[in-house]
């Protein structure tokens, strides 16, 4: 057999607790002073070998998608389940959310590269959900895209996902199910699988390791919605529980046919799809109104904290819809990962860009003692339903910044 680490998270911070080191779960401790002396040191002229070789097959999964885990080999066993929960942004704004695990964003799952991941995901809602594992290189079953890979999981259902953690490099998960809505109402969680040589970690002498989940919502989009798509789903479960031809469709319905053939017939028979505005009216397209870091909005946002001479990773996640542009005042950075993967060469940059469905690795040395915005610089998304200042901004906080002389105004520190 092989050997089950089961964890059985019920709250975000348990979860963290459980999984070793993340964003903000007692990360205070380590050694900064002498950080810098013991990063590695390139002579003038020195290559950065071997930082990464291009090879042709790098996009090649290091092991065989299809796999079953063999004796002896670990596997770490998670219990996510999705429900309902009200969750506030900033205060005074609250929103009712589907939540893995009852957080938004769901728990972070971190696992060591080419051990096994088991994930026990329950629906306790009426609608139907899956979960994505995004950027990983899995067998087709797993792949979590409803009436694509699998049936979708139904209320008090639970499907089982196993699948290796490769490649390595920060990832994440969501719903596919009704992506647009789904999503945005807070179905994603970080997914983080630490490299078993950490080559960056040899270079940059980084001690604290920070995920921050980017995110974006329409409230009264996800209001009205949600409120629609539970009196329809409550509507279906009555019909089904007294008719055979309404359980022989579940799965199918809200427009879902076995194939195309299937779907283009029941067309030409007059079925009119949902989408067709005969049917629905006008659909709303999304006019996100606030903007998140790990669930929350400016002030509510979790600094990035860090000490002089330290070096901190910071790993962006785009789960959102929208780009998103995240400026760091007073310092450069390395861009040093791309959808998980290292760069072949790392870039030097004040701004980095992430996209949708994207993530980027940073490391920011601790230069310049202070308090620095950290912010998207698209302003549009600095806004609090259109109110400024608010949305995705954090603070990079140098803890020792007064210590340092630093002289900055109490006021601007507002989450801390
Ligand atoms: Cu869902």
């Amino acid at each position: 057999m092989a050997e089950i680490e089961k964890k059985n998270p019920s709250s975000r911070r348990d979860f963290l607790t459980a999984g070793g080191t993340a964003l903000g779960a007692g990360l205070l401790f380590g050694r900064t002073s002498d950080a810098l002396a013991k990063r590695k040191q390139l002579k003038r002229g020195e290559e950065i070998p071997p930082w990464v070789k291009f090879s042709p097959n790098a996009t090649n999964p290091p092991y065989p998608p299809r796999q079953m885990p063999k004796p002896g080999e670990k596997i770490h066993e998670f219990d996510i389940d999705v429900s309902i929960q009200i969750h506030e942004i900033v205060p005074g704004i609250k929103i009712h959310g589907f939540l893995y695990n009852k957080t938004l964003p769901g728990p972070e799952i971190r696992v060591p590269e080419g051990e096994w991941v088991k994930v026990n995901f329950t629906n306790r809602t009426a609608e139907f959900h899956t979960i994505h594992w995004h950027g990983i290189q899995l067998a087709n079953e797993m792949d979590g895209v409803p009436l694509g890979t699998q049936w979708p999981v139904g209320r008090n259902q639970t499907f089982t996902y196993l699948f290796r953690a490769q490649p390595a490099g920060t990832h994440f998960y969501h719903c596919h199910n009704m992506t647009p809505l789904h999503v945005q109402a807070g179905m994603f969680g970080a997914l983080i699988i630490e490299e078993k040589n950490n080559f960056l970690k040899d270079v940059f002498y980084y001690e604290r390791d920070y995920t921050l989940v980017l995110s974006e919502i329409d409230t009264n989009m996800v209001e009205v919605q949600m409120n629609e798509m539970m009196k329809s789903m409550a509507a279906m479960e009555k019909m089904a529980e007294s008719s055979t031809m309404m359980r022989e469709m579940n799965g199918r319905m809200m427009g879902w046919f076995r194939d195309k053939r299937a779907f283009l017939s029941a067309i030409a028979s007059g079925y009119i799809p949902p989408y067709m505005p005969a049917m629905t009216g006008p659909a709303p397209t999304a006019n996100f109104n606030f903007f998140m870091i790990n669930g929350k909005s400016y002030p509510m946002t979790e600094e990035v904290r860090i000490k002089s001479g330290e070096s901190i990773r910071v790993r962006l996640i785009n789960a959102g819809a929208m780009p998103h542009y995240m400026h760091l005042h007073g310092h450069d950075f390395w861009h040093v990962c791309e959808d998980g993967a290292i760069l072949q060469s790392p870039i030097k940059r004040n701004t980095i860009p992430v996209f949708p469905g994207s993530t980027a690795d940073i490391i920011i040395h601790g230069t310049n003692p202070g308090h620095w915005h950290f912010h998207d610089h698209s302003d549009i998304s600095t806004t609090n339903n259109g109110v400024f200042p608010g949305g995705m901004m954090t603070m990079l906080m140098y803890e020792d910044a007064e210590k340092l002389g630093v002289n900055v105004p109490d006021i601007i520190a507002v989450n801390s």
